[in-house]
């Protein structure tokens, strides 16, 4: 059984996308409600993790960011391996940024298969007047490959609460799919028995020094 009665969903997310973007003001925004931050260039390739109590059902997730080895090219398998769910992250004013989404999307079916959920999230909305990825193309894309698309700032915190709950129930609602039909053989889920009672939302980095 993957239902998680009296446990924890542990979930792993990566955020994809060109340098640039905004993956870890995204990730700053959400953990630590924060922009700027003089942490930010000094975040390493790690993982953050967030707590998440919906509906009674406890989650754990590992968010994991990258320490800018895209803008050179250099991030494989092993960074997105095992993961659960993941965020395609583009500018909605650099149009290479969304071509670049699209690769990772290609290369996640085909390395993962449906087992990974997929978003999309469009950053700086507070750019509207830059912007150069229309609409139409971006959310006619996410339809066609299966894909949820959000738009966000990181600057403003607009969209990115709604980002990460909407992710998190999709992948609760896929690993009880997975656990229904295939009785946990695939699931990646740990689902650990936990005693200790969690507030309905609360957060703490693995970074040191906050
Ligand atoms: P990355 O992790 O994808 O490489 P960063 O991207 O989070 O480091 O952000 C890259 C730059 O974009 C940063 O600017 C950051 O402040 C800016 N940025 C991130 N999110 C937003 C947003 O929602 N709106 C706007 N306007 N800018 C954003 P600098 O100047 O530090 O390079
Ligand atoms: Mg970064």
């Amino acid at each position: 059984m993957t239902t998680a009665a009296g446990g924890t969903y542990n979930f792993k997310v990566v955020l994809l996308g060109e340098g640039c973007v905004g993956k870890t003001s995204l990730l700053l925004r959400y953990i630590e409600d924060k922009f700027n931050d003089k942490h930010l260039t000094t975040l390493q390739a790690t993982f953050l993790n967030k707590k998440l109590n919906i509906n009674g059902k406890r989650i754990n997730l590992s968010i994991w960011d990258t320490a800018g080895q895209e803008k050179f090219h250099a991030l494989g398998p092993i960074y997105y391996r095992n993961s659960n769910g993941a965020i395609l992250v583009y500018d909605i004013t650099d149009e290479d940024s969304f071509g670049k989404v699209k690769n990772w999307v290609k290369e996640l079916k085909k390395m993962l298969g449906a087992d990974i959920v997929l978003f999309i999230a469009g950053n700086k909305i507070d750019l509207e007047h830059e912007r150069t990825v229309s609409l139409e193309e971006a959310e006619s894309y996410a339809n066609m490959v299966g894909a949820k698309h959000f738009y966000t700032s990181a600057k403003l915190n607009q969209g990115v609460e709604d980002l990460f709950l909407d992710l998190t129930q999709e992948m609760v609602e896929r690993s009880e799919n997975n656990s229904q039909s295939e009785g946990n053989r695939s699931s990646r889920v740990l689902v650990v028995d936990d005693e200790v009672p969690v507030q309905s939302s609360c957060c703490s980095g693995t970074r040191s020094g906050n």
